[in-house]
Order: C-alpha cells, then sequence, then structure tokens
C-alpha cells in the first residue's frame, strides 16, 4: 500500500535561532507521518468502521462546541418519472421532495442534521453502478463548515446504510476580521454523494438535493424563498416543459414546480447547478445585486462597482441566490424563468415566476390546460405572456 510523509527541509547551515523550533517542527512532522500511516492502514485493511465511529476525526468543527439546534431529514423513494427512480429529503417521509427542503441557518450557528435512510436496498442497488459500491445515501453539504466524519462519502466512511441512521453536523462559521475568515453568509447547496458510486451521481439525478441559505444576523428575511436547479436533459428540478410549471390558476400551491408570489413580496432565490451541463440563468422582468446576498449590502450607497444583472452563468456545483420585490415596477404578471443557452430553453428549460395581484388574484394570462408534456409552447395566444 502507499503512504505519504511530508518531506522535511533541512535547516540552513550555521542558523542557531533556528535550530531549536525546527526540532520541535520536525518531531510533529514525525508525528503527522505516523498518524498518516495509521490511517492509512485503517482505512486500506477495511477501517471504515473505525472512521465511522468518529475515533479519529473531531466530530464538530472548530468553533461548535456544540449543536445549537437539532433536525431530522428523511430519504425516501417518491414516485417514478415515467421509469426513473425518484429520490427526495424530506424534513418527514411524507414531505419528501426534489428539491428537499431548503435549509436556513444564521451564521455562528451549529446544527445537528440526523438523516434517515428509508429508501430500500432493492432502490439503491437497483441505481448501483458498480457491485463492490456499498448501498447507502448521504449528506454532503456546500459552503459550511464540517469535518471529515459530516462529508458524506463512502471514502471518509461517512454515509447511511438503507434503515440506519447518522448525524451530520454542519457549522455556519461566522466571519471573523481578525483571523481573516470570510464567514459562510451566502447560497449554498447539500446532496447525496454515495448513491450509484463514489460521486453520488445517481443520486443527484435521482433528486436527493437541496438548497442552503446561510444568513448573517439581522440579514433581511424574504416572505418565501424557492430553490431552482437546473440540471441535465434541460431540466428545471429534473422536470421540463409543462412539468416544470403546474400551478393552478385557481388554488396554485406554492413549491418546487409552482414560483409565486404576490406583488410586493419579497421572492428569494437559490440557484444550483447540477449534472453537465453549463447553464444561464435569467428571469424576466426582475434583476438583482451579484453579491453574496444577492443584495446590495444595507446601508451602503448604491456603488457602480456592484454590477446588477437579470442572467448569470450557472456550471454543475455552482450555486448562488438574491432577493427580489416580485412585480416591483414592472406589476403582476407571468414572469419567465430559463436558462438562457437557446438550445436549453427551447427543450423545455423554462418556468415561470407567477406574480399575483396584491388581492392575491391570479393575473390574466395563466392557463394550464395544455397537456403537461412538450415545452408548453402549444398554449393558445394570451395563454402565457412570453415577455
Ligand atoms: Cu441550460
Amino acid at each position: 500500500m502507499s503512504a505519504w510523509r511530508l518531506v522535511e527541509e533541512p535547516p540552513p547551515p550555521g542558523d542557531e535561532r533556528a535550530s531549536e523550533p525546527r526540532r520541535r517542527g520536525s518531531s510533529t512532522r514525525r508525528l503527522l507521518v505516523v498518524a498518516a500511516t495509521v490511517l492509512l492502514t485503517l482505512v486500506g485493511a477495511g477501517g471504515l468502521a473505525a472512521a465511522r465511529s468518529g475515533a479519529l476525526f473531531a466530530e464538530r468543527p472548530e468553533g461548535c462546541a456544540k449543536p445549537d439546534r437539532s433536525m431530522q431529514l428523511y430519504a425516501v423513494e417518491l414516485p417514478r418519472d415515467g421509469t426513473q427512480i425518484r429520490l427526495g429529503y424530506g424534513l418527514t417521509p411524507q414531505t419528501a421532495s426534489y428539491p428537499g427542503p431548503t435549509i436556513e441557518m444564521t451564521e455562528g450557528e451549529c446544527v445537528a442534521i440526523t438523516l434517515h435512510n428509508q429508501v430500500s436496498a432493492a432502490t439503491l442497488a437497483q441505481l448501483r453502478t458498480d457491485p463492490a459500491h456499498p448501498l447507502g445515501v448521504s449528506l454532503h453539504v456546500h459552503g459550511v463548515k464540517y469535518t471529515q466524519v459530516s462529508d458524506g462519502t463512502v471514502q471518509s466512511g461517512s454515509f447511511v446504510p438503507p434503515g440506519e441512521s447518522r448525524t451530520y453536523t454542519w457549522f455556519a462559521q461566522q466571519r471573523n476580521r481578525k483571523t481573516g475568515s470570510p464567514g459562510t453568509a451566502g447560497y449554498w447547496w447539500y446532496h447525496d454523494h454515495v448513491v450509484g458510486g463514489p460521486h453520488g451521481t445517481q443520486g443527484l439525478g435521482a433528486g436527493l438535493f437541496g438548497g442552503l441559505v446561510v444568513r448573517r444576523p439581522g440579514d433581511p428575511k424574504p416572505d418565501r424563498t424557492y430553490t431552482v436547479v437546473f440540471g441535465d436533459r434541460q431540466s428545471i428540478n429534473l422536470r421540463r416543459g409543462a412539468a416544470a410549471d403546474t400551478c393552478d390558476g385557481q388554488h396554485p400551491q406554492p413549491g418546487p414546480t409552482c414560483l409565486i408570489a404576490r406583488k410586493g413580496e419579497k421572492v428569494e432565490f437559490v440557484v444550483v447547478g447540477i449534472g453537465n451541463d453549463m447553464h444561464t440563468f435569467h428571469l424576466h422582468g426582475h434583476s438583482w445585486a451579484d453579491t453574496r446576498t444577492g443584495l446590495v449590502d444595507n446601508g451602503q450607497p448604491f456603488a457602480d462597482g456592484i454590477p446588477i444583472i437579470d442572467n448569470k452563468p450557472l456550471g454543475p456545483g455552482d450555486s448562488f441566490g438574491f432577493q427580489v420585490t416580485a412585480g416591483d415596477s414592472v406589476g403582476p404578471g407571468h414572469w419567465m424563468l430559463h436558462c438562457h443557452m437557446q438550445f436549453h430553453s427551447d427543450g423545455g428549460m423554462s418556468t415561470m415566476l407567477h406574480v399575483l395581484n396584491e388581492d392575491g388574484t391570479m393575473p390574466p394570462g395563466h392557463h394550464h390546460s395544455h397537456p403537461a408534456s412538450g415545452t408548453g409552447a402549444t398554449a393558445g395566444p394570451g395563454q402565457h405572456q412570453h415577455n
């Protein structure tokens, strides 16, 4: 088996002052080499159970003495989309969806999330690309701090076999001018990293992903948050065309396939890219500041150095977010939200932000009696307001 070690630099000749710290340093390095060798031996000898027990790694990141709150998250199988297996995360098994629940944290906060894997071994086996790959689901997060035991990977032993549970700890490290930490405020996401193969490609493709918003104390809160995930095969939240927008004109239910708000409400978007394709996210009628919060900082003068945009490139793994005031200056209506790569939007990568009248009624021009397939372009004149 292979092992690595740190290369020790010899002290410069005649440097007496440096010799003592260097001796100390080299003994520390020797210890590191020993620790690394022990670790590699354990992992190499099937020591994943030892790694899983957390014996070798800190359970929580520095700065998180103990979790401020805990959450339960369930991974479940959802009804298939045609022949496609669909999985989702949910705060309860009954409310699982794709994307999963948008999780909110505040800088300085540490959250313990217990993931319950209710996806059957049979389903996970169907998604497996290599029969030697273990069966399980996991929770891997972007942007916030976590230790190896919360990495959500097979290699670190931090996944959940069918029927089992595991607690992951996330720390929304705060900004610290002394240490130079930029903090973790911003728009991130979480996803499976285990289903099917070592990168969770099948888990992501089946629906195991969701948005994460980290705010600073005092940040403005929106009235509604929508997570919009751009993926392969011209998909938005794994759907396209009419299936991406199932908003009922009479009794709309806000959700992953019904982006809706009253005029004047603050609407927040968490935008995530998954899969293999590049995209550009475009929202009609609204624009936002291209900053980590999608806002111009409170109290700061509007500065030309902060771009105001209504279209933003999005690659796999990227995420960003922003808040807009629904219908601000432009009024209620059916505002398109789509990928601006033309063959993607033409292929059905398009949905709507429905901005309701202030009394909550749907403005004219929304009609969903057309079949839930294709691009939705079959609606008659006046049925969609394609601005
Ligand atoms: Cu696209």
